[in-house]
């Protein structure tokens, strides 16, 4: 998608602290960490939230998914624990209209979130 941020951020015209990627996902440092550890996991296929996930393209999240433990093991946190998050729409917190997953880890992260 021409103007979307995350896509810019994936084509290497935005610049970002790149973490991870392989064909299908591209991982990056949140730019405002909401914990000590904070990564934004997107695909690189543009979808806009999960409200436009199908059965043709929801395979990416599983993936999305262990790539995320695999991120969080690699830091350190799979026994002491961490977070995956997806905001969907504007209650559910959304800012950005790309399907994107927080990995938030290395503190105590409250419930209920706010
Ligand atoms: O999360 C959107 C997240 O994207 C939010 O935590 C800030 C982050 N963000 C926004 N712009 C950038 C750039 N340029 N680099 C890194 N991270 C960024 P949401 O769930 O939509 O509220």
């Amino acid at each position: 998608m021409e103007d979307c941020l995350f896509c810019k951020i994936i084509r290497g015209e935005i610049p970002s602290t790149k973490v991870y990627e392989d064909d299908q996902v591209y991982a990056f440092l949140d730019i405002e960490p909401q914990a000590p550890t904070h990564i934004i996991l997107v695909p690189k296929e543009h979808i806009a939230s999960a409200n436009e996930l199908t059965k043709e393209n929801a395979a990416v999240v599983g993936h999305i998914f262990t790539v995320a433990a695999s991120l969080a093991a690699r830091e350190g946190f799979a026994e002491k624990g961490y977070r995956i998050v997806n905001n969907c729409g504007e209650d559910g917190g959304q800012t950005v209209g790309h399907l994107h997953f927080h990995l938030l880890a290395g503190r105590n992260l409250g419930w209920p979130p706010g």
